[in-house]
């Protein structure tokens, strides 16, 4: 096996796919060939019927699929063979349509927010691959059943903008080497585009800022017809947007999505506005209130082609959050639901974090009909193991299935993980799949327990610092004192309660009633207010980074029982006792801080340093 070809979760396709496979059928052959071969077992037909799109069924040793549905279909097939599970009945479909992969790659080869190494295709402002390794991730990402890949990173700077400019060919060659995979392309462009050519304003009414963009779509289009759409970060951490004009975010959206809507483009708008000014003295301005306020009054106004991108959570990626109030304000506009697989906040690929149990918890909040598309922050780098940390694969094939089918079993989507990874015995798999589900659990109890986000390190977001952001300009303040710690967010307080829908209001109002995880979220509390549990609210800090850290030691000791395969064993090993040392570090500072501000001991009388 050469080094482009490390493990995924279909070792046994040990072997590239040829560039002669440049349709997705010809791949689902190339694959089923392959696979059949290496699993021993004979090969299904295949017949690809266009109409089924990107659905498939498996019957009577017959693979009936789209012509994107075919390939879809066959990875089913050896997925099922490999893991010894039944192959799906029934017609398949996707539950979106849009299963989007959004990497914050720069021109420079630098990846923002990445943590698996440098841009998979773009280094010294140039687009530039290496072909075996895209086809091995065109390979997983339409094994997982992703199909839209956005190449640029959302703050779109220097080179970058060139990629609708004159480095279209490039692009247009990297969207061929996509497309045998079903992956469609789509792109970051930077709102204010127009003043670099000599446009003189980049306001969306102007008429010759709209012909502008009719013209670059044009081009665009012709080069790549499949192109899947635009995606736009405006008015947003200092980028260009439609504010500068007086013009409305409606407004700015519209303008480019009237441009592209003739090729069939969709244009993706990013609802992650707020703002990052704010003077810490201000108690006033609540930050997750920001983005429901920006955009609610805006229900309705927006072209049929656009998409409102929407963060998970009202701040951004934290450990726990409750559903945006965004999704809920707007039911009159295409809203596509953005997750964060890079683990930016979650222990950035060092610490272990598996994300499809949170997902979960998102669409039992959040009906996933009242969403039309998915994106997550793609982990992906150009480490040989592509994701930094071995299991951060999980994250990426997770994201896959869930995008597919939201209601699968978080529990029975990571053992198919495991078992077409690593092919354990039955009592290891059990045990590596636990530790996973568990794995968020563990993170949150030594980083950031009921709900107390952002003590992090400012800038790169590892590792505790309770004081970093409190008195900056980012709006992330846990107003910690002697006496209480949180903010009061209920309608009493800052009023970020009254943005949701009754019933979800009634959940969180009242402190009794908010559950654990989120009270801190929620409510400003005294370190001796009484948890259901009897134990004081300081108590329930200490105990759960107390346990949060020991169960990472645990975690260690499990790891050391598996037979992983190298190198996988040692990265895992490795990473391990770096997350050991971060869980440490984050449970003495923590509860150094809360000790030294409240004076309460431990009702355990464990070690907190002074
Ligand atoms: O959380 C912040 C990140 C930025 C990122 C931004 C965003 C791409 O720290 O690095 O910028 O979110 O989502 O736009």
């Amino acid at each position: 096996m050469s080094t482009t070809l490390r493990r995924t979760w279909l070792p046994f396709l040990n072997e590239d796919v040829p560039e002669t496979c440049d349709t997705p059928a010809k791949v689902a052959a190339y694959e089923l060939k392959l696979g059949c071969a290496a699993l021993g077992i004979g090969s299904p037909k295949l017949a690809v019927e266009p109409s089924m799109g990107e659905g498939y069924a498996i019957k009577d040793d017959t693979i009936t699929g789209g012509s994107v549905g075919i390939l879809y279909g066959a990875y089913a097939f050896l997925s099922a063979k490999a893991a010894g599970e039944p192959v799906p009945e029934g017609t398949q479909s996707p539950f979106w349509r849009l299963r989007m992969l959004n990497s914050w790659d720069n021109a420079d080869g630098s990846v923002e927010r990445g943590y698996s190494g440098r841009s998979l295709w773009f280094e010294g402002g140039e687009l530039t691959w290496d072909g075996p390794r895209i086809r091995q991730l065109g390979r997983m990402l339409a094994s997982a059943g992703i199909n839209v890949l956005c190449v640029n990173n959302v703050n779109v700077r220097s080179d970058a903008a060139r990629l609708i400019e004159d480095r279209l060919p490039d692009l247009a060659r990297l969207a061929d080497a996509f497309r045998p995979f079903g992956v469609r392309l789509m792109v970051s462009i930077e709102f204010s585009r127009p003043l670099a050519h000599g446009v003189g304003t980049a306001d969306p009414l102007d008429v010759k800022v709209q012909a502008w963009w009719a013209e670059r779509a044009n081009a665009v289009w012709a080069a790549i017809p499949d192109l899947a759409g635009f995606l736009v970060k405006a008015d947003s951490e200092h980028r260009p947007g439609p504010f500068t004009y007086g013009r409305t975010h409606a407004e700015g959206a519209n303008m480019l999505a009237r441009a592209i809507a003739p090729h069939g483009g969709t244009l993706v708008w990013r609802a992650f506005v707020y703002n990052c000014q704010q003077d810490w003295r201000d108690t006033a301005t609540d930050r997750p209130k920001a983005a429901c306020e920006t955009y609610a009054p805006l229900d309705g106004q927006f072209d049929e082609n656009v998409l409102l991108q929407v963060k998970n959570g009202p701040f951004d990626f934290q450990v726990r959050e409750p559903v945006s109030p965004t999704f809920y304000a707007m039911p009159n506009t295409n809203l596509a639901l953005e997750v964060q697989l890079a683990q930016e906040y979650t222990g950035q690929q060092i610490d272990i974090y598996a994300m499809n149990p949170m997902w979960r918890e998102i669409v039992a909040d959040l009906p996933p009909r009242t969403v039309s598309a998915i994106a997550a922050v793609s982990n992906l780098g150009r480490d040989d193991n592509y994701t930094g940390h071995p299991f951060a694969a999980a994250n990426l094939y997770g994201f896959g299935r869930f995008a597919w089918d939201p209601f699968a079993d978080p529990e029975a989507v990571l053992r198919t993980w495991a078992r077409l990874t690593y092919r354990l015995p039955a009592a290891q798999e059990d045990a590596l799949v636990a530790l996973l589900m568990n794995s968020r659990g563990v993170y949150e109890k030594y980083t950031a327990n009921l709900g107390l986000d952002w003590m992090v390190n400012p800038h790169n977001h590892y590792g505790p610092n309770p004081l970093g952001y409190e008195f900056d300009l980012w709006g992330t303040y846990n107003r910690a004192d002697r006496n209480a710690v949180g903010v009061d967010r209920t309608a009493a307080g800052t009023g970020y309660t009254l943005q949701y829908p009754e019933a979800m209001r009634a959940r969180y109002e009242k402190a009794e009633d908010c559950p654990d995880n989120l009270k801190l979220f929620f409510h400003r509390l005294p370190y001796d207010y009484a948890m259901a549990d009897g134990r004081t609210l300081i108590q329930r800090l200490y105990d759960d980074h107390f346990e949060g850290c020991a169960e990472s030691e645990a975690m260690a000791e499990t790891l050391a029982s598996l037979d992983l395969p190298e190198p996988d064993k040692t990265e895992v090993r490795e990473r391990m006792a770096k997350q050991i040392k971060n869980a440490r570090e984050w449970r003495d500072v923590l509860n150094t801080f809360f000790h030294r501000l409240s004076g309460a001991e431990d009702a355990h009388g464990r070690k907190i340093y002074d």
